[in-house]
């Protein structure tokens, strides 16, 4: 292995597997994704190697380290139900777990299943190429090392590719940057000095009042306001989690019924059949509950604009009420849909702006110039900086993909049969690129449900095909073109019948200049499962199994 002068291969090779291969399985990513991956083809007797660019285990919350970082979807949901005795003894101490304590649990997991050992960190892979031959894949990682499996499976995540616009002189500030999706393990020293944020989505909204707490002064730089819910954050007393252990199984059941996957009663009611008093009585009890489900208050909000109208003033209302100035308030108000851009879940963030030492920045009166050796000029003015924090998101879904030269059959490259944005079967499989696999790929539930159910549906699902391949002893499986572009017609028909394609957002690719603009995950969990489970049933029908 790179390091040591030794490559992979040449120490794999005297165990290499039955095929003559250095692995069954090629895994790329160690979060939530690749650590079940491993887990679950180990456990069926492959030979698994995982590729991680990060030093640890954790994913998302190995690299998001900022203050304020934590989960929105509640604990006793964003954890892994596979295995029945994790999920029972794991405590957690608050209703939404903070980004050092799910970073806990993953290394438990990772312990707890023995998996580190199969992890090979601070390895970025490169390339990726199917050998058509031999039916399996060549991996080669950017340390030069090269190794050959069967399988290639994609845990390399929706959110991981970080977005730094290119910020004409950015390299010329003398101050420290850092992006809240690469945030130093050592931490970033705000007190007392003069903060700027970029960017206004969820993780500014949650980064904005911590920093505001200690710094001299913060600078929230905003291009576009956000719709933010409180989260009603507190801690999660033992009793309130033996409740739910005790019926743990019929929990999570239920909330798989649910169209995120997430546990909420969405209201049977239609938003335009109720009067105001109604709907101000319905959106003030979900707004004190706090997080997401303050959209399913009632049964239409994603579906019609109107109904979702009704949603959007009532938080536009909110920020009114909270913000003392009033133009301040005005210039924090978005006059979109609401929920089209992933919606916020937020602790104080409104109220923030009522501190002495924040300032909002309107971008739309005026965009980011230029940054300098001191600051960042802004409509013409400098504004004086000693850390800039940048919150500007990521290439969701496809980014992480994409950085990787990926050529299926006949060489064709991922990015150029990507051109025109994103097709795949179930989300996880792509025509031309046989026996690879993503994990909540584009085209799945992913991001709009709580992605680890989702991720425990696409790992399974894949663990299944591989050992029906083995039990039948086929070695190459592929999805065909026609069933591929009967997927993606399907997503698209669904995603059309709601009002999730009507904004920009990263959902439709709108937030990366250039990025073909389509409408990524598919929506609908518990549709998505059935359809999965049938074709599987079925013997694996959109597929060709050779
Ligand atoms: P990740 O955790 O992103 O892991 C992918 C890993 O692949 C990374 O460690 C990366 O380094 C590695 N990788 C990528 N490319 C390569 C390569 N070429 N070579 C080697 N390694 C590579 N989802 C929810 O459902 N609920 C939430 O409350 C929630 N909160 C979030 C909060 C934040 C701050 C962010 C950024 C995302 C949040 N998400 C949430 C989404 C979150 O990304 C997923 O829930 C989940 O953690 C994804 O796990 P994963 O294993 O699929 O991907
Ligand atoms: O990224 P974003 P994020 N000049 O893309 C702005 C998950 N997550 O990291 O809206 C100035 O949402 C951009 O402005 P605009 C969650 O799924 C969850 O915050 O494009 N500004 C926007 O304000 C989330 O949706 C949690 O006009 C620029 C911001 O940067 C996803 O991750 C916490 C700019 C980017 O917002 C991504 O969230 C954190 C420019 N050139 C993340 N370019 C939870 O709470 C971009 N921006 C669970």
């Amino acid at each position: 292995m790179a390091g040591n002068g030794q490559s992979t291969a040449t120490q794999t090779r005297e165990i290499e597997t039955a095929d003559g291969l250095d692995f069954d399985a090629v895994v790329v990513g160690a979060g939530f994704a690749g650590l079940y991956m491993l887990h679950k083809l180990r456990s069926a007797g492959l030979k698994v190697c995982v590729f991680e660019s990060g030093k640890g285990v954790g994913g998302t919350w190995y690299w998001n380290r900022y203050p304020g970082a934590r989960c929105d979807v509640p604990s006793m949901e964003y954890s892994y139900q596979f295995d029945p005795d994790l999920q029972q003894e794991w405590e957690w101490t608050e209703r939404y777990a903070s980004q050092g304590e799910i970073l806990k649990y993953l290394e438990h997991v990772a312990d707890r299943f023995d998996l580190r050992r199969g992890i090979r960190f601070e390895t970025t892979v490169k390339t990726a190429r199917f050998d058509e031959a031999a039916g399996s894949w060549v991996v080669e990682t950017e340390g030069g090392d090269r190794v050959s499996a069967q399988f290639l499976i994609m845990a390399t995540g929706c959110l991981s590719a970080r977005y730094t616009p290119d910020f004409e002189g950015m390299e010329a500030f003398e101050g420290m940057v850092c992006h809240t999706g690469k945030w130093p393990e050592a931490g970033v020293d705000t007190a007392g000095k003069r903060v700027g944020v970029i960017g206004t989505g969820s993780s500014g909204i949650q980064v904005t009042p911590m920093l505001a707490r200690d710094a001299e002064h913060l600078f929230v730089l905003q291009r576009s306001p956000a719709y933010s819910v409180p989260s009603q954050n507190r801690p999660l007393g033992s009793e309130e989690q033996n409740e739910i252990k005790a019926r743990y199984g019929e929990f999570r059941a239920e909330a798989k019924r649910n169209r995120a996957g997430i546990m909420y009663v969405l209201g049977e009611n239609s938003a335009l059949d109720a009067d105001g008093q109604e709907l101000q009585r319905e959106y003030e009890k979900t707004w004190d509950v706090g997080g997401l489900g303050f959209t399913a208050a009632f049964r239409d909000i994603f579906d019609s604009v109107e109904a979702n109208k009704t949603a959007a003033d009532f938080v536009r209302d909110k920020i009114a009420y909270i913000v003392r100035d009033p133009a301040v308030a005005e210039a924090l108000t978005p006059h979109t849909l609401i929920g089209c851009k992933r919606l916020c879940v937020d602790a104080n963030y409104f109220d923030t702006f009522n501190r002495s030492n924040v300032t909002l920045v309107d971008l739309r009166k005026g965009p980011i110039e230029r940054f300098t050796k001191t600051g960042i000029v802004v409509a013409g003015t400098e504004i004086p900086l000693d850390v800039i924090v940048l919150a500007t998101g990521f290439d969701a879904i496809t980014g992480a993909l994409l950085r990787i030269d990926i050529r299926g059959r006949g060489g064709i490259e991922l990015k150029q049969k990507w051109a025109e944005g994103p097709g795949t079967y179930l989300g996880h499989s792509i025509a031309g690129f046989p026996n690879m696999f993503a994990i909540t790929g584009p085209c799945s539930p992913s991001v709009l449900s709580n992605l680890v159910p989702s991720i425990e549906q696409d790992v399974d699902w894949i663990g299944d095909c591989i050992g029906y391949m083995r039990e039948r002893g086929r070695q190459v499986v592929e999805a065909t073109p026609e069933a591929e572009a009967g997927w993606v017609a399907h997503v698209n028909d669904v995603a059309q019948r709601t009002i999730y394609p009507l904004e920009d957002s990263w959902y439709v690719g709108a937030n990366i200049p250039g990025k073909p603009r389509v409408f990524l995950p598919y929506i609908g969990f518990p549709d998505y499962v059935e359809r999965c489970t049938e074709v599987a049933d079925r013997g694996y029908t959109g597929y060709v199994l050779t």
